[in-house]
């Protein structure tokens, strides 16, 4: 590269990515053809429109690729193409979302015959994304949330609750989906809150879309409307995200369609959506099932072993490639060994110090500020992928245990 003020400060990335110990529980790391596809030719080309029906000429190879990209989303989770439809053009998770409800929620302001729909997502503290409703974003400003929370017993989703919501708001859709929520979501019993409410159910499966893809958590099809996904976390592909829709008489994946182009996007990013075919290819083979596997084990192993070193674990453990730990309990130490007592902020900043990526979050009805919450969110994606097994999350729960820890302590 002639750059060399850029060329330096990619190799100072790569370094660090290199030598951290990540455990940001959205990222992970991609291959080489992932980064020859994102790196190529295709970049250079405009494709508005798809495949078949472009605003640009010279698109034959453009939309092959498309197609091929499809052909491989749909394969990989199963579905039929005369029963599912797959658009693999949003440039990230955030359009993906706002695409559906463009296409299917319908919009408030002066010209409007009704108000804005109602969109029935988890709370943003509880464990949601921003784009399920919140207030802050493009989802909470044009549509109005109904959020719902977790248990503050359980610390786990109550479904009842949730169908007595969705009952007596009568939300236009309901997103069931998370970024940090540990459990494994029952997609049946959401499907029934969404019938008892007479919404459609969209599942944002960003997180957990890589583990599905090798057997290691529930799949939604059976249950959902819409599905979206990015492809960048567990699914290990480049920043990218996808929208499945059923094909059935409503026609939402022409609605979906129209709302991602022209509706909210331009011309795709055809580099991107070959590198999101390499990764589809890549999420099919053996070898990806058992390392959706060990993601899972790997976090259990973290967990377990924080637990026994007695940090407060949100709802008890994790079913997922991400955990919630709770660093702060109350601010009350345990007396025996000293765990707990540190703000998210300072834990997350104290283990970045050590050379181990963390994010301070949440906790559910947490007294703490966002900015400085009670906890920390922990996910084995990435460092599973570079090989790490139980034993080295146990060590690295240990590392986490003594940089944390305010009290000595002997393992
Ligand atoms: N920001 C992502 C996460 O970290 O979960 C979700 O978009």
């Amino acid at each position: 590269m002639k750059d060399t003020q850029i060329k330096k400060l990619i190799d100072a990335e790569k370094k660090r990515q290199k030598k951290a110990i990540n455990l940001i529980a959205s990222e992970n790391y991609v291959s080489k053809d992932v980064l020859e596809a994102l790196g190529s030719e295709l970049t250079n080309k405009y494709a508005e429109g798809y495949p078949g029906a472009r605003y640009y000429g010279g698109n034959e190879v453009m939309d092959k690729i498309e197609n091929l990209a499809k052909e491989r989303a749909l394969k990989l989770f199963k579905l039929s193409p005369n029963e599912w439809a797959v658009n693999v053009q949003p440039l990230s998770g955030s359009p993906a979302n706002i695409a559906v409800y463009l296409a299917l929620v319908p919009q408030g302001g002066p010209d409007a015959s009704v108000g804005a729909g109602k969109i029935m997502g988890m709370s943003l503290a509880h464990g949601g994304h921003l784009t399920h409703g919140h207030k802050v974003s493009a989802s909470g400003k044009f549509w109005t949330q109904v959020p719902y929370d977790v248990s503050q017993k359980t610390e786990v989703l109550d479904y009842e609750e949730l169908k007595q919501v969705a009952s007596s708001e009568k939300p236009a859709l309901i997103v069931a989906g998370f970024t940090a929520y540990p459990r494994i979501i029952d997609f049946k019993k959401f499907r029934d809150a969404a019938n008892a409410g007479g919404a459609y159910l969209m599942v944002d499966m960003s997180h957990f879309a890589g583990l599905i893809a090798g057997g290691a958590y529930p799949s939604p099809f059976l249950y959902a409307d819409v599905v979206t996904t990015t492809v960048h976390k567990t699914l290990r592909g480049p920043r990218a995200a996808l929208i499945f829709s059923r094909k059935d008489n409503r026609e939402l994946d022409k609605k979906i369609d129209k709302a991602v182009f022209p509706g909210l996007q331009g011309g795709p990013h055809l580099n991107q959506i070959a590198a999101v075919a390499v990764a589809l290819q890549e999420a099919s083979t053996p070898v990806f099932r058992k390392y959706a596997a060990q993601v899972v084990k790997n976090a259990r192993a973290l967990s377990d072993e924080l637990a026994r070193l007695e940090w407060r674990i949100i709802s008890g453990g994790t079913d997922s490639h991400l955990l919630l730990v709770d660093t702060w309990m109350n601010g009350n130490p345990s007396t025996s060994l000293m765990a707990g007592g540190v703000g998210g902020k300072e834990a997350s900043e104290r283990l970045e110090k050590a050379g181990i990526i963390v994010n301070k979050n949440t906790i559910p009805f947490d007294t703490r500020s966002p900015v400085d919450p009670s906890g920390i969110r922990l996910g084995t994606a990435a460092e599973t992928t570079r090989g790490k097994k139980e034993k080295d999350f146990i060590a690295i729960a240990r590392k986490i245990d003594r940089i944390l820890r305010n009290g000595d302590r002997t393992h």
